[in-house]
Formats: C-alpha cells, sequence, structure tokens
C-alpha cells in the first residue's frame, strides 16, 4: 500500500500538524481547553482526512511513533499558554496496550513543565468493548499520574453504560451524531438529554461535540450541559488563530 508507505516516510518530517479546536463552558462562555488533532499534508496529495490516514497508522503500528509526537507536541504548546487551559489529546488502543505508556506520558510531562492536570487523554469505547482488562488497568495507572480521562463519541459503541460502571471518567463527549439530531425531529434532543442526565447521574461532567447551529446551543444551555466544542464557537485550526484566547507566555 502506496500510503502506508508514505505515512511511514512522513513520520519525523514537517508533513504533519496539529490543529487545535477550542471547547467553551456554557455557563460562563469562557474556553475552558483544545482538543488537539492531527493534519497530515501528503507532498503530492495534499490534506489527507485523518478518517483515513488514523486506521492506517493503527494498521501499521505507525500510531505509536506518531502518536508520541502529537502528545509531545499538544503538551509542549499547552504549556507555552499564560492561562491553565485543558489540552485533550486522542489515544487509540494501540496506545493503551503499550506496557511503557505511562512512562511516556510521565516523561513528556516533565519535558515540556506542563502540570498532569492540564493533560486530558481521550479513549473511545471500543477500548472496552475489546474486553481488555489491560487497557483499563492502563487508564488507572494514568489517572494515577494525575491526568484525565475522557470518554470520546460517547453512545455510538455497544457498551456506553456498562462502560461508564467499569471505569471513572473524567468527562463524557456526547458524539456529534446526537448534537446533529437536535431539533431534526421532535425526539431529536432526547438521546442527548438522556447522556447529560446520566452524568449529572454519576457526577461526570458533559461535553457536546459538533455544536454548528444556535439552536443546539440553545437546546445544550437549556439543559444545562457543561462543556461545547464544535464549529459554531471554532473550528480545529493552528493555534495560531486562537492566540487571542491562550496568549502565550514563551
Ligand atoms: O478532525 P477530524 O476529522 O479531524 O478527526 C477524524 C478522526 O481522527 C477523529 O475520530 C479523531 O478522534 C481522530 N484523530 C484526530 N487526531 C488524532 C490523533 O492525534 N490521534 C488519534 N488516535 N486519533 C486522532
Ligand atoms: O472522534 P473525535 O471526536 O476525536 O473527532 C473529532 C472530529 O470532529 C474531528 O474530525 C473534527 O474536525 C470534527 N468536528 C469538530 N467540530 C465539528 C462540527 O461542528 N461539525 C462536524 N461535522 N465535525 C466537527
Ligand atoms: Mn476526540
Ligand atoms: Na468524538
Amino acid at each position: 500500500h502506496q500510503l502506508a508507505l508514505d505515512l511511514r516516510a512522513a513520520i519525523g518530517t514537517a508533513q504533519f500538524e496539529l490543529h487545535y479546536q477550542p471547547q467553551f463552558e456554557v455557563a460562563s462562555g469562557r474556553a475552558s481547553g483544545f482538543e488537539a488533532l492531527l493534519r497530515w499534508t501528503h507532498p503530492a496529495h495534499g490534506p489527507i482526512s485523518p478518517a483515513q490516514f488514523i486506521p492506517l497508522a493503527e494498521e501499521t503500528g505507525l500510531i505509536l511513533p506518531l502518536g508520541e509526537w502529537v502528545l509531545r507536541e499538544a503538551c509542549r504548546e499547552a504549556a507555552a499558554w499564560a492561562l491553565p487551559l485543558g489540552i485533550a489529546v486522542n489515544l487509540s488502543i494501540a496506545q493503551l496496550e503499550q506496557p511503557d505508556l505511562c512512562g511516556t506520558v510521565r516523561s513528556v510531562l516533565e519535558e515540556t513543565g506542563l502540570t498532569p492536570d492540564r493533560l486530558e487523554l481521550e479513549v473511545t469505547e471500543s477500548l472496552f468493548l475489546k474486553g481488555s482488562a489491560r487497557s483499563q488497568e492502563m487508564l488507572r495507572d494514568l489517572k494515577a499520574l494525575g491526568v484525565r480521562i475522557s470518554m470520546d463519541d460517547f453512545g455510538t459503541g455497544y457498551s456506553s453504560l456498562a462502560t461508564l460502571q467499569a471505569f471513572p471518567f473524567d468527562k463524557i463527549k456526547i458524539d456529534r451524531s446526537f448534537v446533529g439530531q437536535i431539533g431534526v425531529t421532535s425526539k431529536g434532543g432526547a438521546i442527548v438529554r438522556a447522556i447529560i442526565s446520566l452524568g449529572e447521574s454519576l457526577d461526570i461532567p458533559v461535553i457536546a461535540e459538533g455544536i454548528e447551529t444556535e439552536e443546539q446551543l440553545a437546546f445544550l444551555r437549556q439543559h444545562r450541559c457543561a462543556e461545547i466544542q464544535g464549529y459554531l464557537c471554532g473550528k480545529p485550526q493552528p493555534i495560531a488563530a486562537y492566540r487571542g484566547l491562550v496568549v502565550h507566555v514563551k
């Protein structure tokens, strides 16, 4: 597969960059953090969607060096912000299956000077579908370092509720497919409401992803969703686009 070869050749080059998407507290309107999203510009084909190259990176094992680069780059960037905003980094299952992940995270935090409480690691439910006890153990070890763990794409997997009981997540991210249903039909917001109320019951803050309209925002505010992220409030962009929100100290 040529693209896999190109991906391998791209590791360690400037073909990768991180884009940052802001997250906001609904109640105060303040920025609470950013999610780091990996971008690849292929020298011949231009931008390749992560939906295409992340699975390829996972199949080839390249996600390990790539994921470590993302982690280091995101922490280095966030450590230079004047405000102690959170930084969320997506983790693939293969990374969680690495016995030395905790050591990697610890040394990246030391190297960059980012305090652990500012780092949030996003994982998906598929992790728990595989029933990997080792991955769950890994998440506990990561939490013990003081970093936070979020459940990404919540509601799209098969064992959402069991998963929430199995592990003390620090945040639930409502998948954007549910947010997109708000106002579309009379029951369109029902799942979003149910997830917010689930979060309340379990005492886990909920963030809604993929907010694109004022109507969705009004609905989420009315139902007291804690945080939001989406094109309405800010697209994933190079951090320079958000300099006013972060104010670099370095
Ligand atoms: O930004 P969006 O199109 O950019 O991302 C598409 C998918 O790629 C999402 O599921 C997102 O979680 C995933 N993704 C983006 N960046 C990373 C990354 O650094 N690591 C991993 N594992 N997944 C990522
Ligand atoms: O799987 P994960 O939640 O990490 O992926 C985040 C993905 O969602 C990225 O591809 C990002 O570019 C995309 N995204 C972020 N905000 C919006 C939005 O408002 N609408 C849509 N359609 N996609 C969004
Ligand atoms: Mn994510
Ligand atoms: Na998501």
